[in-house]
């Protein structure tokens, strides 16, 4: 049996904002582009969500729905180089972590784990030394395995930390949104609410055979998944799959020209960093 801990760092770019300021703390603080150029939320404050401000939102609907907010200007720099010291904290616990982006994490902590020192305690040491060196707040998850214990570190945020105890994966996600897992996005989830299909206990309670009607060839691992069953192991060194460059344009367009410049230049930048790692691709994708 293994023990995965999954961590996450709560409302990170806005947070890193508020620590580096302290005039932003309890705010309604945003990090992400100005409306006027159709800029998105990246990351919002706990304090504006109460708002139903949200990443990914237009950065002219979090105006609307909170006038007060306080908009900051991303810095990738900074959010890099926090990323790069928490994942060292993580491997002072466990050489085996597996980043997933720049604010999470799963950790293997099975063999720190002795009958003195729980997973669980792991996890509190864990978010101490973060909040002690860092000053901020990560939340965490805590399983045996990598898709509850990234189920359980999103349940009680901020600053959370949940447990599911060995043996309660099925009761723990029985009442849990089928969009929780991992491979559910909005439209399957759309199509199978109107099946009926609300929780994932309503999956998991789901013969074999149905599973591979509604997904196909994916069908067994959904499957497995609502069941709590997912034996992936925590990878610490993942094979670069892809390289890619993208950018936002201040109005829509159908211009081919316009369009043309834009890929040529887009691919350029692709063919740099190729270059600059040595590597090649064999699929091309716009
Ligand atoms: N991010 C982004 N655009 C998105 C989602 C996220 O630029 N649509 C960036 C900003 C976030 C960071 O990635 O701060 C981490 O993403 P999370 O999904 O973990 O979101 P937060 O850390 O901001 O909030 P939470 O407390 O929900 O984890
Ligand atoms: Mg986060
Ligand atoms: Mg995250």
């Amino acid at each position: 049996m293994r023990h995965i801990l999954h961590a996450d760092f709560d409302a990170f770019y806005a947070a890193v904002e508020q620590r580096d300021n302290p005039g932003l703390r309890g705010k309604p603080v945003v990090v992400g582009g100005s409306p006027e150029g159709r800029g998105v939320v990246a990351s919002a404050s706990y304090e504006v969500r109460r708002f139903g401000v949200r990443s990914a939102m237009p950065m002219w609907t979090a105006l609307q729905r909170c006038p007060e907010v306080i908009r900051v200007p991303p810095r990738f720099d900074r959010y890099g180089e926090v990323s790069r010291r928490v994942m060292e904290i993580f491997r002072a616990i466990t050489p085996l972590v597996e980043p997933l982006s720049l604010d999470e994490a799963y950790l293997d902590v099975t063999q720190s784990v002795t009958p003195e020192r729980s997973p669980a305690r792991i996890a509190v040491e864990l978010k101490r030394r973060v909040r002690s060196e860092l000053l901020l707040t990560i939340s965490v998850g805590v399983g045996v395995s990598k898709s509850v214990a990234k189920i359980a570190s999103d349940m009680d945020k901020p600053d959370g930390l949940t447990v599911v105890v060995p043996g309660s994966e099925r009761e723990f996600l029985a009442p849990l949104p089928i969009e929780s897992l991992w491979g559910i996005g909005p439209k399957t989830a759309e199509r199978l609410h109107s099946q009926g299909v609300r929780s994932i206990g309503d999956l998991a309670a789901k013969p074999e055979d149905w599973f591979v009607t509604r997904f196909g060839r994916t069908g067994p691992s959904v499957r497995a998944l609502a069941l709590g069953q997912d034996d992936r192991p925590v990878v610490v060194e993942r094979e670069r799959k892809s390289v890619s460059a993208e950018t936002t344009l201040s109005h829509d367009t159908d211009d081919p020209e316009l369009l043309l410049e834009l890929v040529s230049r887009l691919s350029q930048r692709v063919g740099s960093y190729l270059e600059r790692d040595d590597i090649q691709g064999k699929t091309v994708k716009v």
